[in-house]
């Protein structure tokens, strides 16, 4: 990747510039291992660094409060279309700043206060915004849980959600996950929720772009009502967020009204421009290829980790991200096995796992993934290199000169897979 030219940065704020550099060297000569971090093209940053971000446009494309809107409505209406032909739905918005602001938005357009919304539980899974006791959300909603039948295949104690819904006749059954590996069998959710008249949403932010690139199930063809999602993960737009409406125009206004005026001022309409341009290359048929790889590479990882025997979460993976229970088989914390890989360029996030017996700040597991190392060019044995360096650096993280080869070897592999700066063209 050449630089990004930033002249009048360089010029102006040295200080600003000079941090640019340096996470242009840490991405370049580092391994992101984040499941839910990727690499844009020059094309989105470009986009997302236009001077869209001047504009004020509240309302929709043709509704708005301002003058002046004739292109920010063309980019609007043009990333709403992609949004929907890339997903197989009527409607999108893709207006909501990032997946928590699309989650809150998406409660307050299909809940009253006091509801009760079914969601995966975060130990098993989930995410805060699936009503965390922490955060703002769950003093407004009563949000229930369901969780794995066992944290070693992963499946769903699916009879516990159907129980669960039945007692509590909730407004919106949630699936999906930041920290499961595993596919959900969506029909079975559409069947619970008929038979409770539940809203069905899925929260795909971590998969948005394994599903727009066929790679796993889209929920909607199981029948989901709505999708929130992030546009910054797999799917390899912007930081952002979207909600799609797979065919009910009523929930469809429900939630326009509620990201705005109900929550959200004047969009982000440089980042708006920016999605526009990453559904454009998600349409592309390279796109697919990547998805693809993305699980033939996290599989490559799986049986290293199963060779090692590493106890991973779920048993292993069907998407792109691994859970392991580093404490569990290998003696090391998670924090410290994210410390000790970041030292030899390995970026991943330590993780709670199913009912760790360790505190959050310092869990059992580490979790992981292969979208951005993907996006590098990345293939099987590679993928199945760097679970085996993982290892070795977890195994030996007080062994400063077997910590050193491995940087070396890491920065090595960087060099021989460039980040790059396109994909195909729209
Ligand atoms: N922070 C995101 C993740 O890493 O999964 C979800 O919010």
């Amino acid at each position: 990747m050449t630089h990004q030219n930033i002249p009048f940065l360089e010029k102006v704020d040295p200080q600003i510039s000079k941090a640019i550099r340096g996470e242009e060297k840490r991405e370049e000569e580092g391994l992101e291992l984040i499941p839910s971090e990727n690499y844009v093209s020059r094309a989105v940053l470009e986009a997302n660094g236009s001077v869209f971000t001047n504009k004020y446009s509240e309302g929709y494309p043709g509704r708005r409060y301002y003058g002046g809107q004739d292109f920010t409505d063309q980019v609007e209406r043009i990333a709403i279309e992609r949004a929907c032909k890339l997903f197989n739905c009527k409607f999108a918005n893709v207006q909501p700043l990032s997946g928590a602001p699309a989650n809150v938005a998406m409660y307050f357009a299909l809940c009253e206060p006091g509801d009760t919304i079914l969601g995966m539980d975060l130990s098993h899974g989930g995410h805060l915004t699936h009503g965390h006791p922490v955060t703002h959300l769950a003093k407004i909603f009563n949000f229930v849980r369901y969780k794995m039948k066992d944290p070693d295949t992963g499946e769903i104690d699916y009879d516990q959600l159907r129980e669960t819904a039945l007692r509590e006749k909730p407004k919106i059954i949630l699936a999906g996950f930041s920290a499961y590996s595993r596919e959900l069998d969506y029909k079975k959710f559409v069947e619970i929720a008929r038979e409770v008249g539940a809203i069905t949403v899925a929260d795909m932010a971590h998969i948005a772009g394994l599903i727009a690139g066929k790679a796993v199930r889209n929920p909607f063809d199981d029948g989901f009502d709505v999708i929130t999602t992030t546009t910054h993960k797999t799917l390899r737009g912007p930081r952002g967020g979207m909600i799609l409406t797979r065919e009910s125009e009523e929930i469809a206004k429900k939630i326009n009204k509620s990201v705005f005026p109900g929550f959200q001022g004047g969009p982000h309409m440089a980042s708006i421009a920016a999605k526009a341009v990453a559904f454009g290359e998600a349409l592309n048929p390279g796109f697919k290829k990547y998805a693809q790889q993305i699980l033939k590479n996290a599989k490559a990882m799986e049986s290293l980790f199963a060779e090692k025997k590493v106890r991973m979460i779920g048993g292993g993976t069907d998407n792109h991200l691994i859970l392991a229970d580093v404490y569990g088989s290998l003696g090391i914390t998670g924090k410290e096995a994210q410390t000790v890989l970041d030292e030899v360029g390995m970026t991943l996030n330590m993780n709670a796992i199913a009912d760790d017996p360790r505190p959050p700040l310092d869990p059992s597991g580490i979790r992981f993934g292969t979208p951005a190392i993907t996006t590098r060019g990345f293939g099987e044995q590679e993928c199945a290199r760097v679970a085996e360096l993982m290892i070795q650096t977890m195994q030996n993280k007080d062994d400063t000169s077997t910590k050193k080869k491995i940087r070396e070897e890491i920065r090595e592999l960087c060099k021989k897979f460039p980040i790059p700066e396109s994909f195909e063209s729209v």
